[in-house]
């Protein structure tokens, strides 16, 4: 036998201990990654989505109300005058919360239930019902967030000042946060002012799409956004003075994530300057207290006042992104250097005209805001997808399309992390399916089903998904007993 070994032999040898050292790694690797033992695992709702009960405990109309009533509005005549019945069922909808293994829930609160009438005092019964709300919560080691604002505006204040068109709406606003500051703020943490705001003063005051559904000019639409604005502002700077202990502020928006369609760094640069020239105009302004001299030379441009924009930008303990669609960017050589792609009819898409799919934003949403802006906490305040999909002769709803997009999403928040991007929560929209605006109750974007008749909830393959998931991740403290 001739000594040492063939080439082709060295080679085999040496695949098969690469093919080892590969495995070996993987594992190594797939051990090593934990999210952080603080991470919020949550989901969460709008009031006016779930909460249903709108005559209870001295509540009046918000806008949504009217809106809802006007023929036309709501794909399938509905309305969220009954829609979850969580208000009489939060106990149950807890319990789902602490089945699914969750730490955290993100909830809003109704103006119109605290400030029912024009000069009225706050009231009561309304804050009761949130003070039940978060000690069910507390009670069952889940953390409250709570957010002021979700769209559903108090009626009154449209019809006596004419809602978001009017600056007195902020220091309105700035009442009700310091009242829910000081009712609250001993037992939650983490209050979000504002959600979206292009889906109340846009879709509200310019396309008419949502409540109040108006078409206003360019003008009163600019000042729409500058009151929405000043109104966070003013907010934030409420609820520090109002609560009674130390509580972050922050506010949920949905900004439209540029993602690079290859990483190259070309690619990267000319996304993030999309980003920055068109897709993140109201996070931008709050962030930098400035507008841009383009916006304010336009003849529509809004009524600014002294002080103005040191209130909109007073520092935030954290930023909430509502992540659903990506815009996919190229660089290209000409002026401003990037381009998007235009959709190919929403695909992939996610069951959805508006929704396209691309798990990158949970990355690229925490990387811009903490690149551009030094963000230092940042948390995906809504990441979720809707299907119609109906229990089947079982009574299972097997809603695998949803797992995958959870799967997706949480893997771009694990590499997120693993970068050093302080993404410090992720909560799923919805806990159950409920009131999807204009959309009425077709599309369903929760993890457990809900049969609106019975009020029944059944869990889908999904809450199953995110309870595992939840579970095998989440570090729970030095002396667990898993493997
Ligand atoms: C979020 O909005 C909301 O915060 C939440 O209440 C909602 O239930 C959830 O997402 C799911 O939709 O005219 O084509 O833009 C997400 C962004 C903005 C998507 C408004 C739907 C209306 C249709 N939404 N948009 S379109």
């Amino acid at each position: 036998m001739k000594p040492g070994i063939s080439a082709a032999q060295f080679v085999k040898i040496r695949d098969v201990l690469l093919f080892w050292i590969n495995v070996i790694d993987m594992k190594t690797e797939q051990q090593a990654f934990q999210f952080p033992p603080d991470f919020a695992w949550g989901t969460a709702s709008s009031s006016y989505q779930v909460e249903g009960a709108i005559d209870a405990a001295g509540r009046t109309p918000s806008v949504w109300d009217r809106f809802c009533n006007q023929p036309g509005n709501i794909a399938d005549g509905s309305s969220g005058d009954r829609a979850c019945d969580h208000f009489h069922r939060y106990k149950e909808d807890v319990a789902l919360m602490k089945e699914t293994g969750l730490n955290a829930y993100r909830f809003s609160i109704s103006w119109n239930r605290i400030f029912p009438e024009l000069g009225s005092k706050p009231n009561q019964a309304g804050l009761d019902f949130y003070g039940r709300l978060v000690d069910e919560l507390l009670a069952n080691d889940i953390q409250p967030y709570a957010t002021l604002f979700h769209w559903d505006l108090p009626q009154w204040l449209e019809d006596h000042i004419g809602g978001w068109r009017s600056r007195e709406i902020a220091d309105y606003f700035a009442e009700y946060a310091s009242t829910i500051g000081s009712a609250l703020g001993d037992r939650v943490k983490h209050f979000f002012t504002i959600n979206e705001f292009l889906c109340f003063t846009d879709l509200g005051y310019k396309t008419g799409q949502f409540a109040p559904g108006l078409k206003c000019d360019l003008r009163t639409v600019n000042q729409v956004r500058h009151n929405a604005m000043l109104a966070h502002g003013k907010g934030v700077l409420a609820l520090r003075d109002a609560c009674p202990s130390e509580c972050k502020v922050g506010l949920a928006e949905n900004i439209s994530t540029t993602i690079p369609v290859s990483e190259t760094n070309e690619y990267i640069q000319a996304a993030k300057k999309a980003y920055l020239d068109k897709y993140s105009f109201f996070i931008r302004v709050i962030l930098e207290g400035k507008y841009r001299n383009k916006y304010l030379e336009q003849p529509d441009a809004p009524t600014i006042e002294n002080g103005d924009m040191e209130t909109i930008s007073s520092p935030l303990d954290f930023v909430g992104i509502n992540s659903y669609s990506p815009v996919r960017i190229k660089a290209i050589g000409s002026e401003p250097g990037w381009e998007s792609i235009s959709d190919q009819d929403g695909k992939p898409a996610a069951n959805s005209p508006w929704h396209q799919m691309g798990p990158e934003v949970i990355y690229w949403g925490p990387r811009w805001l903490n690149e551009i802006w030094g963000v230092k906490e940042i948390v995906i305040s809504e990441n979720g997808c809707y299907d119609s999909l109906m229990p089947n002769e079982l009574g299972e709803v097997l809603d695998h399309d949803r797992v995958r997009y959870l799967q997706e999403h949480l893997k771009a928040a694990e590499r997120a992390i693993q970068e050093g991007y302080p993404l410090k929560g992720y909560f799923a929209w919805s806990l159950m399916d409920n009131f999807e605006w204009t959309e009425g109750y077709e599309k369903r974007f929760g993890l457990y089903f809900v049969d609106f008749e019975s009020q029944k909830r059944i869990p889908k393959l999904s809450a199953q998904f995110y309870k595992d998931y939840i579970l095998k991740n989440q570090v729970v403290g030095s002396d667990n007993n898993l493997s």
